[in-house]
């Protein structure tokens, strides 16, 4: 299985994707996720100028080897970038070597370890009656658990509230849009929210928030704390991701959950978490973190310390990205649960998907291989469009973290 070409597909259907499409000598065509929302061109460049040339003649079956040339072979190693493009090539060498074996992925990541995946829902609305109609809205459409995100009195654009069911926080926009904060505000309502969202929907309902990465860990530590009657399933994102010992202090004041991750790329990002026990789920994605090979690494390295899964799965995750997403999240032991935002029809007009969302629970299906179309025509009518997420500032104009 020699792999023949190597391009690299860009589309914008509901927003931009980047694709890696390989095609070996046996007529095959796997595909990989390469989209890093609001950068996606700084991937195509790595791939089409510095990976696609390294891929034509070898082995589509040597999988470790192409993920090792590929990351030790760069001399520099990991960043988002690197990673996404090592990710990409990683994801369609298993989609390859999948539909040769003529089994769906999962099969060859060690089968399923559970007949569908928990997923979560985005429920958002700026006041307490919308964000209730949002919650209804999600429980009808089947998710049993919700990612609960609200406006704060006195800001007016604030991270994960949405206008509509599709909420998409980067904007086709030539310079990112300003979003406002006040971590003072926003720690006086939250827990309300909370305490009215579970007198509502009772105590059983699985609840998330995402906290974006704006707190201070002082901060952070009050608010799981004051969130603990509430029953978090987790606390996402509680303090920049990059100052991993900030969790530190958080941990030692709270039993919420802390999930954390979706803008990692690498299992050193992680050791120190994992190992002294300072998080509850991983949420990196597929896409992100240099492939099916590199994240299976992290989650067996996380399950050791009890330590689950929390796949990081919003729009900007390609439909081949989140069904990568769901074939190693059936067949690893400690799956936790699945973000799930579901994507656009022009979307789906591009990326045929065989995988299903049930009662709650995503599968990803027994088409060979990752069980992902692309439609090259129907890409080409969708054309790149500039595109960045928001920025943040305080009142006075100081730049926060979004
Ligand atoms: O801001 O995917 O948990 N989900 C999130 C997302 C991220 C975007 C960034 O591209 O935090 O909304
Ligand atoms: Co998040």
């Amino acid at each position: 299985m020699i792999i023949e070409s190597a391009e690299v597909v860009v589309t914008s259907p509901d927003r931009n994707f980047v694709t890696l499409r390989l095609t070996t000598d046996d007529g095959l065509v796997g595909l990989g996720d390469a989209t890093l929302n609001g950068r996606e061109r700084s991937v195509v460049a790595y791939l089409a100028e510095h990976v696609a040339p390294l891929l034509v003649g070898r082995d589509a079956h040597r999988i470790e080897d192409t993920w090792q040339f590929l990351y030790r072979g760069a001399y520099w190693r990991r960043g988002p970038v690197t990673m996404a493009a090592i990710a990409a090539v990683d994801v369609a060498l298993w989609d390859l070597k999948a539909q040769a074996a003529g089994m769906p992925l999962y099969q060859l990541l060690g089968g399923a370890s559970r007949t569908g995946l928990l997923a979560y829902g985005h429920a958002s609305g700026p006041s307490l009656p919308s964000l209730f109609e949002s919650i209804h809205q999600l429980l009808e459409e089947g998710y049993r658990a919700i990612r609960v995100q609200t406006s704060v009195p006195g800001l007016s654009k604030v991270y994960g509230v949405g206008s509509s069911a599709l909420y998409e926080p980067a904007g086709r926009v030539p310079m990112p849009v300003e979003e406002d904060w006040d971590s003072r505000s926003y720690l006086r309502h939250i827990p309300g929210v909370f305490e009215a969202v579970r007198a509502e929907f009772g105590p059983s309902l699985p609840l998330l928030h995402d906290v974006h990465h704006r707190l201070t860990p002082i901060e952070a530590a009050r608010l799981g704390k004051e969130l603990e009657p509430y029953d978090l399933f987790w606390l996402e994102d509680c303090t920049p991701a990059e100052d991993t010992s900030a969790l530190r202090l958080v941990r030692q004041h709270t039993t919420t959950p802390l999930a954390i991750g979706e803008v990692f790329n690498s299992v050193y990002d992680y050791r120190s978490l994992i190992s002294e026990r300072l998080i509850d789920y991983v949420r990196s994605a597929v896409t992100h973190t240099g492939g099916i090979t590199h994240l299976k690494r992290i989650l067996e390295y996380a399950g050791q310390y009890g330590i689950k899964s929390g796949i990081h799965g919003p729009t900007d995750i390609s439909p081949v990205g989140m069904a990568a997403a769901l074939h190693l999240g059936l067949a690893v032991h400690n799956f936790g649960i699945q973000e799930y935002m579901k994507h656009g029809a022009l979307t789906d007009s591009v990326f045929s998907q065989s995988f299903t969302f049930t009662d709650g629970l995503l599968h990803p299906g027994s088409a060979p291989g990752l069980g992902v179309g692309l439609d090259l025509d129907a890409a080409g009518r969708f054309p790149y469009q500039t595109a960045y997420l928001p920025i943040n500032r305080l009142k006075d104009g100081t730049l926060h973290d979004w």
